[in-house]
């Protein structure tokens, strides 16, 4: 065997015994909310060797990479047919990202990526990058892809001046996809751009996130809420706050909706990731909220500060001491498996439950937004339980 057959051998070993490993939950993580699990689901290692390499000793005698990935992360996630979908943003060498379909049949482990990534076909203004697609079943019978497109801002002389848009398309099976007009809103920028499952007065309902400029959202930002009469083209004319950003919170830079709401007994259950920034630069975190069943616009309960937050090696990777989630599955059993992916580098699975999930966000209490309010909440706390002993 010459040294390029070895080294290929070597290479294919390794790559299936990393995506055969089984997960396990992590013993070592223990909050009653939700359970952690000790490997990541999908790594820039997971993606199949002939996307990377030229695997012809011809053309390829070193048995080079030719095209490397640098990550693998913010995943929309799907239950079809039985199995676990994910889409996740691969971002190659080059910076740029595009989608592909990763299954598993129970959603922990086993993830493997489909042959091909996703052809997203473009629009008239072709996109520069996208990223961040969050699939959501509709009532309507179509399975839509609502991502982020972003393109350079023409207009402007700075080189890394960008617009971020909505783009939607759709399909039935994640394999074919008909992409349709990008949203329009009256927001020069829209990124975190959400469809709500069910129509609205027989409407697409769409979560936003209006911004005026790029990467800062100044007095603006919060996740929106607006209507859409169509999917083809989507237009939201009005778009109102249902979740505003906070002075010394854990949103106080920027917040957006994570994947689509899960609807539950009690209200839309809300994963939404929350921005601060420190000296460290923007820190992402993961915090959960409850909105009214039948008016999904109104927010009923705010758990204080975070759900998920970076922990370990999640807090380091490309875009350090992030987590971000545009995905998660309630199974029918009341299983919720959350996707989240860490320091825009890996994708990782959390497990919980509806009935556990909810407890969380009806039981944990408001941010009362002043130290000594913070106190006398913990306070009350430690003297119910000291009452116990
Ligand atoms: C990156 C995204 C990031 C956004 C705002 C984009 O160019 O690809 O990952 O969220 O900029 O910082
Ligand atoms: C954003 C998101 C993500 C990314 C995060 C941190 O604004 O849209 O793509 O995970 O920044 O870089």
């Amino acid at each position: 065997m010459n040294s390029f057959e070895a080294r290929l051998k070597f290479l294919q070993a390794q790559h299936e015994a990393l995506i055969t490993r089984p997960n396990e939950v992590d013993s070592t993580w223990s909050n009653g909310v939700f359970e952690r699990y000790r490997y990541p689901v999908l790594t820039a290692a997971h993606t199949p060797l002939f996307w990377r390499y030229d695997l012809n000793p011809q053309t390829n005698p070193y048995l080079m990479e030719r095209m490397g990935v640098n990550g693998v992360f913010n995943a929309g996630a799907i239950e079809l047919n039985g199995k676990i979908c994910l889409a996740a943003r691969v971002e190659g060498a080059d910076r740029k990202s595009f989608f592909a379909i990763a299954e598993s049949d129970n959603g922990l482990d086993h993830f493997r990526f489909w042959d091909y990534p996703l052809v997203m076909p473009e629009t008239e203004e072709p996109d520069v990058n996208v990223y961040d697609i969050r699939l959501v079943q509709h009532e309507d019978g179509w399975i839509y892809g609502v991502f982020c497109s972003e393109r350079k801002d023409a207009a402007s002389k700075d080189l890394s001046a960008a617009t971020a848009q909505a783009g939607i398309a759709r399909t039935k099976d994640l394999a074919t996809w008909e992409r349709l007009p990008d949203l329009k809103t009256r927001s020069p920028q829209q990124r975190n751009v959400v469809l709500h499952p069910e129509f609205i007065d027989g409407q697409y309902a769409f979560y936003t996130r209006p911004q005026d400029d790029f990467i800062q959202a100044g007095s603006g930002g919060g996740i929106g809420w607006g209507l859409s009469k169509s999917m083809s083209p989507a237009v939201v004319d009005e778009e109102i706050i249902i979740d505003q950003r906070f002075y010394h919170t854990i949103k106080e830079v920027k917040n957006g909706e994570g994947p689509a709401p899960i609807k539950t007994a009690k209200g839309w259950l809300h994963l939404a990731h929350g921005v601060r920034g420190c000296a460290a630069g923007l820190r992402y975190v993961l915090y959960l909220y409850l909105s009214d069943l039948h008016e999904p616009w109104k927010v009923t309960h705010r758990p204080a500060g975070y759900f998920i937050a970076p922990e370990g090696e999640e807090r380091v990777g490309d875009v350090s001491n992030v987590t971000f989630s545009n995905g998660w599955v309630a199974r029918e059993n009341g299983e919720v498996l959350i996707y989240y992916a860490s320091s825009d580098t890996r994708m990782h699975v959390a497990s919980s439950t509806v009935e556990r999930l909810l407890d969380y966000v009806m039981n944990t209490p408001e941010d009362p937004m002043r130290s000594a309010a913070c106190v006398q909440q913990r306070l009350e706390l430690i003297r119910k339980n000291l009452a116990l002993r």
